[in-house]
Formats: C-alpha cells, structure tokens, sequence
C-alpha cells in the first residue's frame, strides 16, 4: 500500500524543526500542538454554531464590555484547558479574561513559556457566517523557571514574540504561525483531522491592490490615512490601478488575505478614540510578527507595532499592515500630515 508521505502535519513539521535544531527542548513545539488540538475542537463548533443552541449572547459581557457570546467562551475554555494541562505553558493572558491566569502547578511552573490570546477574534460576525479568528502570541518568560510566573512576564514588547499565529475558521480552517525562522500555513484535512502544511514560507507580496479599512470611520481618521485613501481611490482612475477597498471587519480573515494576496490593512486612532480599537498583546503583535517575517511592515502609525512596551494588558494601539511598499507610501501620508 503506497502511503502519502506528501504532506507533513503539523505535529510533524514541528517536530521536524525540533531535529533541525538540536538545542530546542521540545517546549514550544509542544505548546504550538497544543493551541492547535484547541482550535480543532474550536472549529467543530463555529463549523455548526448554525445548527446547535450555541449562539446567541451567554448573557454577560467580558472584560471588553462586550456581550459575551457562548462560542467565546468555549473557546477561552478550550485554550486555557489545553495549556494549562500541558507542559509548556506557565500562565495565560486571554482577551477573555480581565487578569493573567497563572497556572501555579509544579509542572507549569517548570514551563518556559507563557501565552496570550483572543480565544474567537471577530465574535460579532459568529451569527451570520462570516470568518472568524483566533490569534495568539507566546513569549519566553521573564521569571525564574520553577516559579509561578508574574504578570510581567506577559507585558513584553513584540520584539521579544518566540512565536505568533492565527487561525482561520472559514471556507477551510488554517493555522499560520510564524517563528524568527518565517511563516508557515496548515490547512485542516478533516479527513484525518490533522493540520496539514499547505503554505510554506508565506512571503507577503511587496505591493498589493487590496486596502482594508472600514470607511465608515473615515471622517474621524487623521488626515493622512484620509489623504492615503483617496489617493487609492484616484489610482483606480488615474494610475491604472485599480484598488480594491476589501474589508470583513474580522481581524483574521483581513489580514491572512493581505498576506497572501498583497495588500494593507489599517485600524486607525480615530478622533474619540485615540489608541484605535485592536488590542496590542493579542491582535496587533502577533499580526506584526507575522506580517514581519513574511517580509512585511507593521506600524502603530510612528514606531514598529513589535517596538511598543506595554503597560497594562488590555492596552489598544492603532494599526497599520501589509506590504512593504504600500506601507512606505503610507508612512508618508502620516508624515507630511503631521507637518500641515
Ligand atoms: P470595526 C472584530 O470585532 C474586531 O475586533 C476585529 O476582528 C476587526 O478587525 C475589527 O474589530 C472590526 O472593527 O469597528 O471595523 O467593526
């Protein structure tokens, strides 16, 4: 009987990478398996939210203010279940959650890494099928191994990310994740029920045709993402574009378009809200990571989203991402409008 020995899991492209490198211990491959067994059981669920009574609001609203649905909270459930019963996670920050969860058990105490994340990313489009997301964000940590780890251990500028990653729960379910070694894409074979490496070394086109951002907001934009918006606007007449403006309104499924295709993505301060609406540890950082090592760019708007040192947890930033020179025509908008 020939086997397909074609397609490498993600299971095996981990371990793969743990005989590539001698010195790794196995901790993070274990962790990225773990967050990926998570998303699989996540993905049955979103897959017949339609069918079961699991929509609809879970009667009380998160950290965010937001009502809660029940999707969110089986998908916080899941993640923090795995990780905590793991062996290579200490602790966990989850959008879900007002404070760090620090698992304080012989065994994740002895963990060298802690992990954040958005459990289901773009809940509010849960109810009308629209794809969806969980993002994550894993750091080595700061405190002594063998300790309960502390909050700051999770309060790390991105610059210090050991890994980051999403996943993609529409027409199929991806998981992309980057490490300082680049960005690799799994599509789910249900068939097996197994991530299976689809997209290897994703590399983010330079330039794109694609711009994201939701126009409704456009008049409380500042004045160099409204000039950089029209000037793509003129170029579907002018320039021979043309540009596309392409917006889901989910995080993920924006920005794993833009990657692919090419393209920028942008949530920006707004006049009543100055820090934009993505939260920096668990939306805006593990975009950037993997926005960088695909070869692209991520800014706040001034400085590289991965340079910024958080404060508290739940901190917003605005966000700028996608393709290099998109980026840098953009930086320039931003630039010369601080000046008029
Ligand atoms: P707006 C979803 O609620 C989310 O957090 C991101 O997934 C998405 O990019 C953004 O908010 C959309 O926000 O204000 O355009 O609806």
């Amino acid at each position: 009987m020939y086997i397909n020995r074609k397609v490498l899991t993600l299971d095996e492209f981990t371990i793969q990478q743990l005989r590539n490198f001698s010195s790794a211990t196995g901790e993070l491959s274990s962790l990225l398996r773990d967050i990926g067994l998570a998303s699989k059981r996540i993905n049955v669920e979103v897959n017949k939210a339609g069918l079961v009574d699991i929509l609809g609001e879970a009667g009380h609203t998160n950290v965010q203010g937001e009502d809660v649905k029940k999707l969110d909270v089986f998908a916080n459930q899941q993640l923090v279940g795995v990780l905590k019963h793991g062996i290579s996670c200490a602790g966990i920050g989850s959008e879900e959650i007002e404070g760090v969860e620090i698992f304080n058990d012989e065994v994740s105490n002895n963990s060298k890494y802690v992990c954040l994340f958005d459990p289901l990313d773009g809940s509010s489009n849960i109810d009308v099928n629209v794809s969806i997301g969980t993002t994550f964000s894993v750091y080595r940590r700061l405190s002594a191994v063998g300790q309960p780890c502390v909050e700051d251990d999770f309060l790390q500028p991105g610059n210090k990310l050991v890994a980051a990653g999403y996943v993609i729960y529409g027409s199929s379910t991806m998981f992309v994740y980057a490490t300082r070694r680049g960005v690799n894409g799994f599509t789910l074979d249900p068939s097996i029920g197994e991530f299976c490496l689809s997209h290897p070394d994703i590399q983010c086109p330079s330039v794109g045709t694609i711009y994201s951002v939701n126009h409704g907001n456009f008049f409380r934009f500042p004045k160099g993402v409204q000039q950089y918006i029209t000037a793509c606007q003129k170029r579907a007449v002018m320039d021979g574009g043309p540009y596309s403006q392409r917006y889901i309104g989910s995080l993920v499924a924006d920005v794993h378009r833009n990657l692919i295709k090419g393209g920028i993505f942008m949530y920006p301060s707004l006049t009543d809200q100055a820090t934009g609406k993505l939260r920096l540890l668990y939306e805006c950082n593990p975009m950037a990571f993997i926005i960088e090592r695909a070869g692209g760019v991520a800014t706040d708007g001034s400085q590289r989203i991965l340079d910024i040192v958080p404060t508290t947890l739940h901190q917003r930033s605005p966000f700028y991402g996608g393709s290099r020179d998109m980026m840098e025509e953009l930086s320039g908008y931003l630039t010369n409008s601080d000046m008029q």
